[in-house]
């Protein structure tokens, strides 16, 4: 049984802003994160390569063992002599039937590097500095391949990352529908934009980390990991160590943020380090290993993203509609392809946005060069393709000298022809179809909170000052909630507290207040009340993992599904005792009440009764004064089984939630930037944000999502570019040289907006979020630096110096 939005609308607790239960302890620095876990643990450090791409023809690691302290060392050869299963190829994580040529790396090195940072060498010993003093005595050999760097040099395919690898194209994926060429042919006018996105990376505040404990008794692995996905960690390390999984249980701890990059399951180093703490401890040397990764081992070997080069071709008529949309990518895929096509999928797919051109074709190639794996960062391609089809509407409304904001509106999808379907498909098969979407009440919002129609006046008053201000605009719309499935359980202990679990991790997302937000409304109870335990799977096994804004869709609904069949539980169970119908009792201010009788007064029950009555031992236990009582069942008919046929004791229940398909958020975001005459410096002057993620749980984490997701936007916009030289060096892994947003860089002048409009595909109306800040920005900051100096913007992100740089090539002509 399921909620109704009309019951939602009269509910006390979804919908509140109330403020993160989470924080208090995060902020006072009580977190656990992986590094506070495991002090006693043997600690691991990795020799990585410092070699783009080479043959390693040698390893001698006699130095390293001999070092005081060092307790093992291990190359790719001991995990071949310990067994296949442990040495394989990393899984390829989502396949595809355009993607050629597959290829991962392997936990250690198994022969040939592929890009500087990769692992090749373990050594495990008391400390860090032991550990790594070890590592720089590890004396290995290589012979220099010529590397590929950029997505130029991979595309013209001189050299090869993979020898089998025909112009390190790994894949080439292609949909469309109607007749771009066609189209192309009749159009009144067409133009081509060639764009340009720098790689970038998600730098969590936590980098990534292990810490694995072997139990001799039950042959069993516990380990604790800084994942997104702690199900499916557990699962791909129970199969290399050739284990049951109810013998291996993966436990995520605070995790300081993912933003996608910790959704790669396993990692090389969770490998390592689960195989070790078993080999360790059936050596009897130490049964506990730990690694934490350090600042410049997450920029060399954790996993990049963004990294395309694209082409677009319009055809419009004199209105700017979109005829045709012709485009190609080219994307820097590092060395490796364990997420698949995933990125390019989402650019291809999502690039169309909340517009309908007549006829679309992507082409996409997938590249293999000697750097970092990309993998899925906030946005996960999104940004790129917003990127794309933003900036194609800015160069149409500029030529067609028409506002940018008309063109866009000229070629909305409307509320009255959703759902919308394309006819395209996602990669596992399913179409791609907006539930529902409001875009022009997106877009009038937005124009007021910025001040659109009078920024012409503005920006000419700036002029005559010597100033140069512009304003820009992006729209997104965003598949979030992907299937296919997510679950929880959900238990009202004997004390009436609620204690509730689902697979699904969390890194900072704020899933314990708004899950408990849920829970809360349908046990009616105080929030408070509710304990939400995530990625642990001693509490719950099942689950898919924390990416694509799927947490509010898919374990929200989950939490409901099961919250609604324990209340249905409570109600018949109290029931039973009050003689009442079931039906005619609602569950308000932690009691069953009979309708319309207040909580607390004669003839209703408190919940934690109702546990107490549906359990056969009638046994219950009071957290607060740790007490414990028996009660007498009362019933002196032993004729009858305590547990009657088809029920189930305790007031418990596990819900699952599968939907059709992804539902669509959207939203438009505006800015007025300034840029100043002699320096190019750029300042964001004003920031303002429309979101529609479907029915809130909280407003206050959607805000909060929204922001932080800017923030990163930002970045990708003005700041964050992962450098590579030509032979595959970093050139910026460290914070002094790769520039994050600090908060003085993120606009104090922000005016965040929501419509709202509910996706029908699951029971409480969400749309996802934690995306949506990050998705339209460099978009939008293109747009606004274009209109403040009047020349195109093509590339992202853009400093001062780009901007100097351009200005000169625009004035040489
Ligand atoms: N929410 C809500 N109402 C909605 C939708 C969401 O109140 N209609 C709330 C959710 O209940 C949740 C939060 O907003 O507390 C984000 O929900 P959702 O959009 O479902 O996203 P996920 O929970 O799946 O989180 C993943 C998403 C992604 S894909 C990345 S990347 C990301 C992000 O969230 N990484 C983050 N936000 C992050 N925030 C932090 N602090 N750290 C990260 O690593």
């Amino acid at each position: 049984m399921t909620a109704t939005r009309t019951e939602r609308d009269t509910a006390t607790s979804f919908g509140s802003p109330i403020t993160r239960s989470e924080d208090e302890r995060l902020l006072v620095g009580d977190g656990r994160y992986l590094d506070d876990l495991g002090h006693d643990a043997l600690v691991a450090a990795f020799v990585r390569s410092p070699h783009a791409h080479a043959i390693v023809t040698d390893i001698n690691v006699d130095a390293a063992l001999d070092v005081a302290g060092v307790e093992a060392v291990f190359t790719y050869d001991d995990l071949v002599a310990d067994s296949e299963a442990v040495a394989e190829a990393m899984p390829l994580l989502i396949p595809h039937p355009q993607l050629d040529h597959p290829r991962t790396g392997y936990p250690l090195v198994p022969g040939k590097v592929n890009h500087v940072g990769e692992a090749i060498v373990m050594v495990v010993a008391k400390n860090r500095y032991v550990a790594e003093d070890a590592c720089a005595l590890v004396d290995i050999t290589y012979e220099d391949l010529p590397p590929v760097v950029g997505i130029e040099t991979a595309r013209d395919g001189q050299n090869l990352v993979h020898d089998d690898v025909p112009g390190n194209v790994a894949a080439h994926l292609h949909h469309s529908f109607g007749d771009v060429d066609a189209e192309l042919k009749k159009a009144p006018h067409t133009l081509t934009v060639n764009l340009d996105i720098e790689r970038s990376a998600s730098m969590p505040m936590e980098g990534r980390g292990v810490y694995a404990r072997w139990d001799t008794d039950e042959n069993s692995l516990t380990f604790w990991t800084s994942t997104q996905t702690s199900t499916s960690v557990r699962a791909a390390i129970a199969a290399r160590l050739s284990m049951p999984l109810n013998k291996v249980q993966c436990i995520a701890p605070d995790v300081g943020g993912g933003f996608g990059m910790k959704i790669v399951h396993p990692w090389p180093e969770e490998v390592m380090v689960a195989w070790a703490a078993r080999k360790l401890a059936q050596a009897g040397i130490s049964k506990e290993v730990k690694w934490t990764e350090d600042r410049r081992e997450h920029f060399i070997a954790s996993a990049h993203e963004r990294g395309q080069l694209q082409e677009v071709t319009v055809g419009f008529d004199d209105d700017g509609r979109l005829l045709a949309f012709d485009f190609t990518l080219w994307h820097d895929n590092g060395a490796y392809v364990p997420y698949g096509l995933i990125v390019i999928i989402n650019t291809t797919t999502q690039v169309l946005g909340p517009y309908k051109p007549v006829s679309f074709r992507a082409n996409a190639y997938s590249l293999y060069t000697n750097t970092v794996i990309v993998t899925p960062y906030r946005g996960a391609g999104r940004p790129q393709g917003v990127f794309a089809m933003e900036r194609a509407m800015d160069a149409i409304a500029h030529y067609l000298k028409k506002d940018p904001t008309a063109v866009r509106e000229t070629n909305f999808i409307l509320p009255e022809e959703m759902p919308y379907d394309f006819g395209l498909t996602f990669q596992d098969g399913r179409p791609l179809i907006y539930d529902t979407g409001d875009y022009q009440v997106g877009m009038d919002k937005i124009k007021k909170q910025i001040g659109w129609d009078d920024f012409p006046a503005r920006r000419e008053a700036a002029r005559a000052e010597g100033r140069r201000i512009g304003i820009g605009v992006g729209a997104y719309v965003e598949g979030t909630g992907p299937g296919p499935y997510e679950g929880a359980h959900v238990v009202v202990e004997t004390s009436g507290k609620v204690k509730a679990a689902t697979g699904l991790t969390t890194q900072g997302q704020g899933h314990q207040t708004s899950f408990a937000q849920i829970v809360a409304d349908d046990l009616g109870v105080d929030v408070r009340d509710v304990e939400i335990v995530t990625g642990d799977t001693r509490r719950f096994g099942y689950a898919v993992g924390t990416f694509a804004s799927r947490g509010a869709v898919m374990s929200g609904s989950a939490f409901h599904i099961a919250a609604q069949m324990v209340a249905d539980k409570a109600k018949a169970v109290a029931g039973k005792s009050l003689g009442v119908p079931p039906d005619e009792l609602e569950l308000r201010g932690g009691h069953v009440c009979p309708v319309g009788v207040e909580p607390g007064a004669e003839g209703t029950m408190p919940l934690g009764v109702a546990a107490v009555l549906s359990n056969p031992l009638r046994y219950a236990f009071d957290e607060a004064s740790k007490q414990a009582t028996q009660f007498s069942t009362g019933d002196t008919d032993m004729s009858k089984p305590p547990i009657a046929e088809g029920e189930q004791p305790g007031l418990e229940a596990t819900g699952y939630y599968s939907p059709p398909r992804s539902t669509f958020a959207s939203g438009v975001h505006a800015v007025i930037v300034e840029t100043d005459p002699l320096t190019a410096e750029i300042n964001i002057l004003k920031y303002a944000i429309v979101h529609d993620c479907g029915n809130m749980i909280n407003p206050r984490i959607v805000e909060g999502q929204v922001h932080g997701g800017l923030a990163q936007g930002i970045g990708g916009a003005l700041y964050e570019k992962i450098a590579y030289d030509e032979h595959g060096q970093m050139l910026n892994a460290s914070f002094m040289d790769f520039l994050l947003p600090y908060a003085t860089e993120v606009p104090e002048s922000l005016d965040i907006d929501h419509t709202v409009t509910p996706s029908g595909l699951n029971p409480l109306g969400m749309k996802g979020v934690g995306e949506a800040g990050v998705i339209p920005v460099s978009a939008a900051v293109a747009a606004a630096i274009e209109d403040a100096e009047g020349f195109p913007i093509t590339k992202m992100p853009i400093s001062p110096s780009d901007l100097f740089e351009l200005r000169r090539a625009h004035e040489r002509g």
